[in-house]
């Protein structure tokens, strides 16, 4: 990586624990791009994170950094925001993380349309534990705990998002990493909640299991797994963004209300 780049990493904390062939370090060069176009001070960034091998990028990345638990990156972004609302927030989860024991937290912070950027690497599977089926494996994929073939459907998450109020949603796949680059720039600069999903490879513990080929073969198959996981919603092999509206984002209603409970001299509780 050009030498430029360098002031936006823990180089002490290198090398990343991350397997050959594993989309994480695509996504964190994106981001690091996608910081020089922004030019933001590296002082009033945070990256939140959860837990998983995705969850290891805040480590990496030399920002206000935030490695919290499993399924409650959310959360805690939405508690820094709220405090210094002028941060630039941006969370990075796994698929397991956000979509399953992270799943409420994620369309709350949909639904609140809280200022931030939130960054879901979907490699399929539940990766650091060991490959097992996560609310993201394709219906049919074989998992750890899916010897045969998990019989469950994969939610759709730009659907969900935009259903449950999220305000800019895109799907982009690793292979696309100048597309991921534009719209980091795009969703930090979108004021409320804007939900990135990146359909990512985990080579080792999904595609061994699912004879998917090495990793390029697995970024050839990402076409086919956005076309499954748009099924029926309409948005079959849509990549980039999907959508963007215009909602009141949660932080400045919240202050108007105070200024307005101030101004009554205060609330009747
Ligand atoms: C409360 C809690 N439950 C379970 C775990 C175990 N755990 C650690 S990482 C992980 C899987 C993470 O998968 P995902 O979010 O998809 O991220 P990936 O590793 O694939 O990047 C699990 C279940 C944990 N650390 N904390």
């Amino acid at each position: 990586m050009c030498a430029v780049y360098h002031k936006y990493l823990r180089l002490d904390h290198l090398p990343h624990i991350w397997c050959p062939g594993c989309g994480n370090g695509i996504v964190m060069g994106a981001f690091i791009r996608a910081m020089e176009d922004l030019k933001y001070d590296q002082n009033e960034v945070v990256v939140v994170s959860g837990i998983g091998c995705s969850g290891r990028i805040s480590g990496y990345l030399d920002f206000n950094t935030l490695h919290t638990t499993h399924g409650r990156a959310l959360a805690f972004a939405t508690g820094i925001k709220a405090a210094e609302p002028r941060l630039k927030i941006f969370v990075f989860m796994g698929d397991g993380d956000a979509t399953a024991i992270g799943g409420n937290h994620l369309i709350h912070a949909c639904r609140r349309n809280i200022d931030m950027t939130a960054i879901i690497i979907n490699n399929c599977t539940f990766g650091m534990t060991g490959g097992q089926f996560s609310p993201m494996t394709p219906k049919g994929k074989k998992a750890s705990t899916a010897p045969y073939g998990t019989v469950e459907r994969n939610f759709d998450i730009p659907a969900l998002a935009q259903a449950a109020g999220a305000t800019l949603v895109a799907r982009v796949g690793i292979y696309q990493v100048n597309l991921l680059r534009e719209l980091i720039v795009k969703a930090s600069h979108h004021k409320g909640f804007a939900l990135l999903e990146v359909i990512s490879q985990c080579p080792v513990n999904y595609g061994r299991r699912n004879q998917m080929g090495d990793p390029a073969e697995m970024l050839e198959d990402q076409k086919g797994i956005i076309k499954s996981a748009g099924l029926g919603q309409g948005l079959e092999n849509y990549f980039g963004q999907i959508f963007q509206s215009e909602q009141p984002e949660f932080i400045e209603e919240y202050n108007k209300m105070i200024v307005q409970a101030q101004k009554k001299g205060g609330c009747d509780v």
